[in-house]
Formats: C-alpha cells, structure tokens, sequence
C-alpha cells in the first residue's frame, strides 16, 4: 500500500518535506548538530560541498571529508524536532518517493550526534568530551512509537525509584547506542557516560530563574543514581531521542558530546567553541574510517 500524501509529504521538488533533501542529496554517516551555524564549523573541513539547503532549524550540507562522503545536518533543539529530522532521514533511504513503498532493501546510516551538554558530576569537567552509552528520555516521543522493545525497564524502574519521580512528568524511557560505534569512537580522550535527554533547558534541567520548580532537588537526585553501576553524567536534549528511533528504523546512532556547563560546580566553559572545535576535530578524525 503506498503511503498517502498527507503522511509522507513531499516538496514539488520531490524533496521530504522539512528537511528539503532528496535522495541523492544524502550521504550513509550524517553528523547530526542541535545549533544550524555548527554545520558551516564542520564542513569547513570538507575537501568539497556539493549540496546545501536550509528550511527552518535544519541545515543540510553534503559533501566529503578526506575522501568520505557524510552529510551534517542541524536538528535545532529538542526530541520534538527529532522525530522530524529522524523520520525524514529514514524516508529518504528506506522509502521509494515515486512509488511511496517501503523498500524490500533496507538501508542502515550511521548517524553522529555532535552536541553540548552540561555535566552533573563534579569529576566530569567543562571543556571535557563525553560519548553517551546510554540515554534516558525524559520527554515522551518513544511512548507515542511501538518502542517497549528498545528500551531498558530495569533501568528506569530503578530511576523513577531513585529519583521518587513525580508521576505527572512523562514515564522516563532508556535506550543504548550503537555498541559498535561505541567501540568505534572511544579513547582515553573522551569519557563514556549516561545521558539524561531532557523536555527543556530551563526548569525540567533544574534551572530557577523565576518560577519555582516542582523537585529542586532532581539533578542531585539524577547525579546519585546508580543501577548496577550505571550512572547518569549529563544532560542535554536530543540524544534519547536520536538513540530510541534510530534503534526503532534499524539505524547506528552514537552521541558525541562536549561539556560545556557543570551543573554540579556552577561552572561554565571559559571558551565553549575551543571544546567544540576539538569534538569537531575528533569526530571527523574517527568519522573518515568508518564503513558505511
Ligand atoms: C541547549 O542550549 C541546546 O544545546 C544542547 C542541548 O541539547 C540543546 O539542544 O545541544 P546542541 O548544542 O547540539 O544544540
């Protein structure tokens, strides 16, 4: 059965909807980045640029670096915009846009998140890098998927026990990244941590500027959490969302981070864009020997 127009919506270019892309426009390994000027900051490296388009927060760059064909493209903020950015993506390799069939060949991408984050950990530093191993959702997106299956129930059950995790707030959902590219990107330079993806920047990451906050004591609760072992370092607000649908569409997902904030010191990086020009430098450095 084709998929109808209004659940798969196309440009009159043929291009998916949001992001503005066709087939031919994307590469198999796409670094993903929450902020649209940080794709300028990566394909600056490239050898050559061949596609660029920009609609709303994403911002899609194609080319190759050191002979690899990779894409970047922005998500703006928020697992809201990933369910767009990662759906899109998927429909470009795994649909046929003429035909609107889902292909009998699938296509597996691997997809690099390069992102900032702020710590919990008084231990993990500003201008540090972390790689998420795990990630927790505290957002609801995977709860509207058919997604029981990827996800860790002993993990946030202990959590939302831990935590005394206010029932009003979405059911915390944990999901694993791609254990290859885990193995892939490590070294004694970056740190392997839990990511705590969060619904916003502000109260719900235990910020008070003005409004009172329903558990002020969260992120302390979040920082002593261990199960097994397993222990939450940071938080940002993408990376469950990129680890639980991509592990639902049959893709590779791994999140890079550089901590830029130390919620648990008060500290902020001196100079952000140093640490980020550095993950930039790392990502792509370990990016140009990866198989597609
Ligand atoms: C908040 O300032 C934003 O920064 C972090 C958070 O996840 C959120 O998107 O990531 P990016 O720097 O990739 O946007």
């Amino acid at each position: 059965m084709p998929i109808k127009d209004s659940e798969l919506i196309l440009n009159p270019d043929g291009s998916v909807y949001h992001l503005n892309i066709k087939p031919e426009n994307l590469a198999n390994t796409i670094i993903t980045v929450g902020d649209p000027d940080r794709v300028d900051s990566i394909t600056k490296h490239f050898d050559t640029v061949d596609f660029k388009t920009r609609k709303r927060e994403f911002h899609t760059q194609t080319g190759t670096y050191k002979g690899k064909r990779l894409s970047v493209i922005s998500t703006g903020i928020g697992t809201d915009n990933i369910d767009i950015v990662l759906n899109e993506l998927d429909a470009l390799v795994n649909i046929d846009l003429k035909t609107r069939e889902i292909k009998t060949k699938l296509t597996t991408l691997n997809i690099i998140r390069v992102g900032t984050s702020g710590s919990i950990k008084a231990d993990i530093p500003v201008d540090s890098i972390l790689i998420s191993a795990y990630a927790v959702g505290f957002d609801s997106l995977l709860h509207f998927y058919d997604s029981e299956h990827v996800q860790d129930f002993e993990i946030s059950e202990a959590l939302k026990s831990q935590t005394n995790w206010f029932e009003k707030k979405s059911d915390p959902y944990v999901v694993s990244c791609d254990s290859s590219l885990l193995d892939h990107f490590k070294s004694d330079q970056t740190a392997v941590g839990f990511t705590a993806t969060n619904v916003g920047f502000y109260g719900p990451q235990g910020r008070v500027l003005r409004l009172g906050i329903q558990d002020k004591d969260l992120n302390a609760k979040l920082a002593r959490f261990d199960y097994e072992g397993k222990t939450i370092s940071n938080l940002e607000m993408e990376t469950a969302g990129i680890y639980g649908l991509s592990k639902l569409l049959g893709h590779k997902a791994l999140s890079m981070n550089a901590i830029i904030a130390n919620r648990a010191t008060g500290r902020f990086s001196a100079d952000p864009t140093k640490i980020v020009t550095e993950l930039i430098d790392y990502t792509l450095k370990k990016i140009k020997n990866l198989d597609d």
